[in-house]
């Protein structure tokens, strides 16, 4: 199974793309690369680089996609972790960003984060694909990243604490704050592949919604079972901030189940294609038996 495989080539593109702590604003780049650098578990990533291997990408064109779901990723976990959000102090097993450093640099890492994502997705000395397709991948990730994803998510998720949600409604919340840039990973793998025809990207895309409804169902679940030790950051944070969650909607054992659907409807969909699948398949697998 590639997994470290992915771990590493991303780890060094990001050290790559990310610019150097001693070239000014120092602080702003040494805490740039702190949050980017050397930690999480890389699932969007993968999904890039399992998604290009699905429709016979060039590996190297897969790095740069892959680096800019990620960097959006840790903006988007640093601006989280703000006192005016979740105010939560460990991410990763270590200090988060305004810990470290402080309230106004995190607020930058996230914003210097955002841009460089964009800038090497843009950029044809790091991205070598076509450009009609970097254009694309730039609507792609702007669109999942935004208002009508992952930002509308997080407000809705904000405007939910203290209050109770359908299940219809939950799952509307994390298909913008989780599940849209976990879909953006996989349409930017296919994009890398040359790909646009809705035979391949629709039964990818229905992978992407099924996997991305998992994850934020584990990742539910794990906050409410798992402790800080394992997970590298502060567990029971839900409940503290009377969060609308899975297992608050649906309780634990339901939670369980629905997220076991939702992998096996990610298999049936992957089913559809004329490809091998078999890493998205074991990134479905990692999802719904992660331990952290
Ligand atoms: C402040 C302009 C502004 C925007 C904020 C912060 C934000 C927009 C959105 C946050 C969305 C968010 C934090 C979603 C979290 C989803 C989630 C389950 C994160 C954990 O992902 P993992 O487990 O983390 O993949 P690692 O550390 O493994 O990478």
């Amino acid at each position: 199974m590639p997994f470290r495989g992915f771990k590493l080539r991303v780890e060094a593109a990001l050290d790559r793309v990310l610019p150097a702590a001693d070239s000014g604003p120092g602080r702003l780049h040494e805490a740039m690369r702190y949050v980017s650098l050397d930690g999480g578990k890389r699932i969007r990533a993968m999904l890039v680089y399992g998604a290009g291997q699905a429709v016979d990408a060039n590996s190297d064109v897969l790095d740069i996609p892959a680096c800019a779901v990620e960097l959006i990723h840790a903006y988007s976990l640093v601006h989280d972790d703000l006192p005016a959000m979740d105010n939560d102090t460990l991410r990763r097993g270590k200090p988060t960003c305004h810990i470290a450093y402080d309230d106004a640099t995190a607020i930058l890492v996230g914003d210097g984060l955002q841009s460089l994502a964009f800038e090497i997705l843009a950029s044809p000395a790091f991205n070598t694909v076509p450009v009609e397709l970097r254009l694309q991948m730039v609507f792609e990730l702007g669109r999942a990243a935004g208002h009508a994803g992952m930002v509308g998510g997080q407000v809705r998720d904000i405007a939910a604490e203290g209050s109770s949600l359908t299940l219809e409604q939950l799952n509307a919340l994390h298909r913008g704050k989780t599940g849209a840039l976990i879909r953006a990973a996989v349409v930017l793998g296919v994009l890398c592949g040359g790909r646009r025809d809705p035979d391949t990207l629709n039964p990818l895309k229905q992978y992407a919604e099924q996997i991305g409804l998992a994850f934020q169902i584990i990742d539910d679940i794990l906050d409410e079972e798992s402790d800080v030790d394992t997970l590298g950051k502060h567990s029971g944070v839900d409940r503290v901030l009377s969060k609308a969650t899975y297992p608050s909607t649906l309780g634990l054992e339901a939670s369980r189940q629905m997220a076991r659907r939702c992998h096996a409807q990610a298999l049936v969909a992957l089913e559809k294609l004329d490809a091998d699948t078999h890493i998205l398949r074991d990134i479905a697998d990692l999802v719904v038996d992660r331990q952290f």
